[in-house]
């Protein structure tokens, strides 16, 4: 075997979506902060994030999580999160495999019932409270960023489509929530093109006439996620298809999404804080939130969410790089 990169992780799903950890084989990010890492990190190494997401080592929906020391000293690990659309400033599914594969590998002292692993992530400190039973993880509870909502019941011309409601919140990322019924398509994973045509459409529309730009997080000014509310959804229950960019669905309940949703339910005066809200992905699966406390983003108010989700270790990896391989950074079909 001839390799240029020997990369180490462990790989695992948070209620059906990918986090492949990488343990070893990156070293230390440069930056002083965990987003200024990330900032570096999509400048210099994104040929790293290509190679672990893209085809063939990855796929169209592929997600990940670099695991680095951490700039803080109330942090015990640091992450940088990576996926085929880019390095997002947070993950709430990965950050549930993050916190999943540290108990499990041992790479963190493990307490029972209840490990607390203090995150440095790039939107954020993040506390993940994992459950554990006989030395597995049963379930991990992140106490996100600051959740707040950025404009409430607005809408925006998009081609094709005409005048789409939305509504703007931040969860870890910007989420346009947009009810399926306003774009006239079914919650039915059979027109998921036409969902996702109709998401990347809104995407594009609010990115070049109101995109939302983030009080205290360098470089997070665009929004790449719209959360496609299916009808009968409520602040207790809530379905949606979470579209993505550059073309693909969440396949978890997506935790910042959860975040975001709970941020616009309580601004509605729905959704209490202490109350369990539990919302669901396009496969089905389910996270449950909860808001824990009010605080303010840039002078506007804001809530500390909670979200609850289990993942499972699927497999351990050395990803090597043959140097006659003519996809060095893999490609997208
Ligand atoms: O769980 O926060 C999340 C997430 C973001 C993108 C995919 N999953």
């Amino acid at each position: 075997m001839r390799t240029n990169r020997l990369i180490s992780a462990v790989d695992s799903h948070t209620e059906g979506m990918p986090t492949r950890v990488v343990t070893g084989g990156v070293g230390v990010i440069p930056g002083a902060t965990m987003n200024d890492k990330r900032l570096h990190f999509i400048e210099h190494l994104d040929d790293l994030r290509l190679f672990l997401m893209n085809e063939p080592r990855g796929h169209a929906a592929m997600s990940g999580a670099i695991l680095q020391p951490p700039t803080r000293p109330d942090c015990d690990w640091g992450v940088v999160y990576i996926e085929v659309s880019g390095c997002l400033p947070m993950c709430g599914h990965g950050t549930i495999g993050v916190a999943t594969v540290l108990v499990e590998t041992g790479m963190v002292d493990v307490v029972e019932p209840v490990t607390e692993i203090r995150l440095d992530t790039p939107a954020g400190p993040v506390t993940a409270r994992v459950a554990v039973k006989d030395g597995r993880a049963e379930s991990v509870t992140i106490e996100n960023v600051p959740s707040y909502v950025d404009a409430l019941d607005t809408a925006v011309e998009v081609p094709g489509y005409g005048t789409v409601p939305y509504s703007m919140a931040f969860g870890g990322n910007f989420y346009a929530m947009v009810d399926l019924d306003a774009v006239g398509l079914p919650f039915d994973r059979a027109r998921q093109q036409d969902i996702l045509a109709a998401g990347l459409a809104i995407m594009d529309a609010i990115n070049a006439t109101a995109a939302p730009v983030h009080p205290h997080i360098a470089g997070l000014d665009h929004c790449h996620h719209v959360e496609f509310i299916a009808p009968g959804s409520d602040a207790k229950h809530s379905r949606h298809a979470m579209a993505i960019h550059p073309g693909w669905f969440d396949r978890s309940p997506c935790g910042t999404g959860t975040s975001a949703r709970m941020a616009e339910l309580w601004a509605r005066g729905e959704l209490a804080l202490d109350t369990d809200f539990v919302n669901e992905s396009f496969i089905g699966s389910r996270f449950v939130g909860r808001l824990i406390a009010e605080t303010t983003v840039g002078g506007r108010p804001a809530v500390i969410p909670t979200v609850t989700g289990r993942a499972w270790v699927t497999g351990t990896a050395q990803y090597t790089l043959d140097p006659t391989d003519p996809f060095p950074t893999g490609f997208q079909f």
